[in-house]
C-alpha cells in the first residue's frame, strides 16, 4: 500500500507562472497544436510568465534515433515560434540543457510511490503487453514531468486531457515532499485544460487519441503537412453515413463525427454547439470540405513559417541555448534549496 497523501497547501506564496512541454518524439500533430501549443500562445499573450520546453529527456523513454531527435527538437522549436511563441516574452528551451530537471527528477523518484506510478494509464497504454521490456524511464516519466514543472515553482500547466492524471501525480508529489520535510516549498499546480479540442482523436478511429507515434500517418495531421495533404486526410477521415444532427446530444455515439466537429470548433475559436448550429443537417460531403478549408487556412501559415525557420538551424539552437540560460537562472536556486531541505551537503566552492 502506498502512503496516503495529506492535505494540500495553498498557493498564496507563489507568483503565477506557467510551465509546459512537448516531446520531440516525432513531428507535432494537430492534437499537440489544439490541445497544447495554441493554449501556450494564448497564455503568453495574456501576459503571464511562461516557460516552454521541448522535453527531449522524456522523448528518449522510447527509442529515438539521435540524428532524428536533434531534427525533431529543432522542428518542435520552429513549430512553437511559428505558432506564436515569442522567445523574448516566453522562455523556450530544450530540457536536457538544464540539468535541474534530471536532478529534481531523481529526488522525486525517491518521493513518488511505486503504487502511484503503477496506476498511470499512459504507462499502461504505452507499455501494453510489453511492460517487462519497456525502459525504466518510461515508468518514471511522470516523476520527471513533476520535476519539469516544480523546478520552476510553476503554478499552472496548460495541457491536453491525456495529461490530467500526470498532473494529479505532480500535485501528490509536491504535497508529499512538503509534508515529509515539514515545509511549504512546492506549489500545488493547477492544470489548464481548455478549449473545444482538449482530446483530438485519430482520423482513422474516433476512440483513439491522435498521436505523433501512431504508425498510420493517415491517423493524424502533422504541422509539416502541406495544404493538399491536409485536405486529403480530412476528406478521407473516417465518418458515418448520417448527416450532422441539430444538437450536440445527437453526436453522443458518433465519436468520429464528434471529433471533426470539435476540431472545427477549436480551429474556428467557436464552441461545438455553435458549429452544430451552423451545420445542422449537413452531410459530410459539405462539412469535410469546409473543415479542410478552415484547417488549411489556419495551419498553412504555421507550416510556411516553420519551413522558413528550419533553414537556419544555428539560429534555432541559439534561441534554445539562450532560453536554457534563462531557465537555469530560475531553476538552479530552487533545486539547490531542495538539496538543502533533503539534507545533502553542498560545500563545493563554485
Ligand atoms: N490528441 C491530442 N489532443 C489534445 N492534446 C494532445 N496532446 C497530445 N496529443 C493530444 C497534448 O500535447 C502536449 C504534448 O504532448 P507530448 O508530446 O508530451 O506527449 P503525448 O501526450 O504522449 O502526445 P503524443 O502526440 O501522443 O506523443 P507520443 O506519440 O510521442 O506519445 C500535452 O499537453 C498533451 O496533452
Amino acid at each position: 500500500m502506498s502512503e496516503p497523501v495529506q492535505t494540500p497547501q495553498t498557493n498564496a506564496a507563489f507568483r503565477p507562472r506557467i510551465f509546459s512541454g512537448i516531446q520531440p518524439s516525432g513531428g507535432l500533430t494537430l492534437g499537440n497544436y489544439l490541445g497544447a501549443l495554441k493554449r501556450f500562445v494564448e497564455k503568453q499573450d495574456e501576459g503571464i510568465e511562461t516557460i516552454y520546453c521541448l522535453v527531449d529527456m522524456h522523448a528518449i523513454t522510447v527509442w529515438q534515433d539521435p540524428d532524428k531527435l536533434r531534427q525533431q527538437t529543432r522542428e518542435g522549436a520552429a513549430a512553437f515560434i511559428a505558432a506564436g511563441i515569442d522567445p523574448a516574452r516566453s522562455i523556450l528551451f530544450n530540457q536536457s540543457q538544464v540539468t535541474a530537471h534530471a536532478e529534481l527528477g531523481w529526488i522525486f523518484n525517491c518521493v513518488a510511490r511505486m503504487g502511484w506510478m503503477s496506476r498511470m494509464t499512459q504507462f499502461k497504454d504505452k507499455a501494453g503487453k510489453n511492460s517487462e521490456n519497456v525502459s525504466l524511464g518510461l515508468f518514471a516519466y511522470p516523476a520527471l514531468m513533476a520535476a519539469d514543472i516544480l523546478a520552476y515553482h510553476a503554478t499552472m500547466v496548460p495541457v491536453g486531457e491525456d495529461q490530467k492524471q500526470h498532473l494529479e501525480l505532480t500535485r501528490d508529489i509536491a504535497i508529499k515532499f512538503n509534508n515529509d520535510f515539514g515545509v511549504d516549498f512546492f506549489p500545488v499546480v493547477k492544470p489548464i485544460i481548455e478549449g473545444a479540442a482538449t482530446r483530438v482523436m485519430s482520423l482513422r478511429d474516433g476512440t483513439k487519441k491522435m498521436s505523433k507515434s501512431d504508425p498510420s500517418d493517415q491517423s493524424r495531421i502533422n504541422l509539416t503537412d502541406d495544404a493538399d495533404t491536409i485536405s486529403k486526410k480530412i476528406r478521407k477521415a473516417k465518418t458515418d453515413p448520417e448527416p450532422l444532427p441539430d444538437t450536440l446530444e445527437g453526436l453522443k455515439d458518433r465519436p468520429e463525427a464528434r471529433n471533426l466537429v470539435n476540431i472545427y470548433a477549436a480551429l474556428a475559436g467557436h464552441s461545438a454547439e455553435q458549429v452544430i448550429a451552423d451545420f445542422a443537417g449537413a452531410q459530410f460531403g459539405t462539412f469535410k470540405p469546409a473543415l479542410a478549408d478552415l484547417a488549411v487556412a489556419k495551419l498553412e501559415p504555421i507550416t510556411t513559417e516553420m519551413n522558413r525557420l528550419m533553414k537556419d538551424p544555428a539560429e534555432i539552437d541559439r534561441i534554445l541555448g539562450e532560453g536554457a540560460d534563462r531557465a537555469e537562472a530560475i531553476a538552479r536556486p530552487i533545486v539547490d534549496q531542495v538539496y538543502d531541505i533533503v539534507g545533502m551537503i553542498r560545500s563545493r566552492r563554485r
